[in-house]
């Protein structure tokens, strides 16, 4: 997993040095990704597919505010995700019965353990049934797991008795350690049946070695034709270089991903997240900043769309548009918005105005900014003193505060879509 993550983490940086990005960079940056997926053992046609769609979705222009790079980093961020296994799975928090199914030395005895202190760790009860007969002291490691997270361990030899037995523990989360084999054959199949036919377990969780890599595919869609698999979890994330082969495998499999175990310990068991996985292969810290970004531009743009224009946000808009030189002009550049009747110096505010403008609004309270709507004589006048402007100076801000936001809503959110899909104001027009 390092040395995966090393190597994307040496691409984000790559891709941070560029001067420019152009198809050339592109084209080399998806030749490195290509190259570090496929040494991680990631399957050949998912590397090419996904690179097909990075540099598809490169060519497009990223959304204002966003510059290429960080719209290239965001491109492969998302690929990764989405072949990693896309959305998180949900994990129920409540008295249930699991199932863990798996080959010998998987890791189910000691994913029983850590499920038992995950459970224990939200406050909910737990019990571990061991019906694991097949090598001499497996069920004793299992009782001794229990005893290292506190748990109680029912004999499971018979499962018919075991269910008995189980009664007795009403109200709270049963973990299932089942036999293992060397090999998913019938007479795996048969046994695992018999014990969720006596046992009766919601969840089945299929138990993969994380260094399994591509093969964990066709071991999870053995699993799924035999049993009714609801879920994996995969082990020894901590100690190969295949886990990111092994999850885009079972998400292929279309096998989900629960959790993920990362060490020995009771505790190293984590939910699987893989926008966080991703995040940390890519380098979680750095990479965190601009998702935020993203999403605050994305807010933005939503918020513009929806009338929803602030103070904040004129202000910002309009130092923009001061960079694009006056609104009529770029306005006129834009097919489409030419026909606005826009009036002469609408907008176009002078660097003195503006500096004006900036100390009346940071005059005002935050509900003010909020909706200045509610701006009315007297609080005109407390932040004309404030701000050491005039009242008309307050209100002149104030009304081309509303002469925009009026602009925005009149504008056809599908026209205005056409310019790089929703950027902020000066990106709209035509920066
Ligand atoms: N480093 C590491 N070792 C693990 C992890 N999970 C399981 N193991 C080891 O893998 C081996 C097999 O685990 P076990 O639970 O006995 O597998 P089982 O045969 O499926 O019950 C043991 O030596 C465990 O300590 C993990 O997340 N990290
Ligand atoms: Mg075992």
């Amino acid at each position: 997993m390092a040395d995966l993550s090393e190597r994307l983490r040496g691409l984000v940086g790559k891709i941070s040095n560029y001067v420019s990005i152009t198809d050339k960079e592109v084209e080399e940056i998806v030749k490195d990704l290509q190259r570090s997926l496929l040494q991680a053992d990631v399957d050949l046609d998912l590397v090419f597919d996904l690179s097909e769609k990075i540099k598809k979705k490169a060519k497009k222009e990223p959304e204002a505010g966003v510059s290429k790079r960080e719209y290239l980093i965001k491109l492969i961020y998302d690929e990764l995700v989405e072949i990693l296994g896309g959305e998180e799975e949900e994990i129920k928090l409540e008295p249930y019965s699991i199932l863990l199914m798996g080959l010998f030395g998987s890791g189910k005895t000691t994913t029983a353990g850590k499920l038992a202190y995950f459970y224990k760790s939200k406050g909910l009860d737990v019990v571990m049934v061991g019906c694991d007969f097949s090598r001499p002291a497996a069920f004793e490691q299992l009782q001794q797991v229990g005893e290292k997270v506190n748990v109680p361990v029912i004999n499971g030899k018979d499962s018919k008795k075991a269910a008995k037995e189980l009664e007795k523990h009403k109200g709270k989360v049963v973990i299932i350690d089942s036999a293992g084999r060397d090999a998913l054959d019938k007479k795996l199949i048969e046994k695992i049946k018999e014990i969720d036919s006596n046992l009766k377990s919601e969840e089945k969780y299929l138990v993969i070695p994380g260094e399994l890599g591509q093969d964990a595919k066709k071991q999870s869609e053995e699993f799924k034709k035999a049993v009714n698999v609801t879920g994996v979890i995969v082990t020894r994330m901590d100690s190969t270089a295949k886990g990111g082969a092994t999850l885009t495998a079972c998400k292929t499999a279309e096998a989900k991903v629960k959790f993920l175990t990362v060490g020995e310990k009771p505790q190293d068991l984590e939910r699987y997240v893989p926008q966080r996985f991703v995040s940390r292969l890519l380098g979680f810290g750095d990479l965190q900043s601009l998702l935020e970004k993203f999403k605050f531009e994305e807010d933005k743009a939503k918020k513009i769309q929806e009338g929803e224009l602030d103070l904040d946000l004129f202000y910002e808009q309009l130092v923009e548009m001061q960079k694009q030189g006056s609104i009529k002009k770029v306005v006129d550049m834009i097919p489409g918005f030419g026909q606005m009747k826009l009036p002469s110096g609408a907008l176009d505010v002078g660097e003195e105005k503006m500096k004006k403008w900036k100390y009346i609004i940071d005059s005002m309270t935050h509900e003010e900014r909020k909706n200045p709507e509610i701006i009315k004589k007297s609080r005109v006048e407390r932040v004309a003193k404030g701000s050491g402007t005039t009242i008309q100076e307050v209100n002149e801000l104030l009304s081309n505060f509303k002469k925009m936001k009026k602009m925005m809503k009149k504008m056809d959110p599908k026209k205005m879509k056409k310019f790089r899909g929703m950027g902020d104001l000066s990106k709209m027009f035509g920066g």
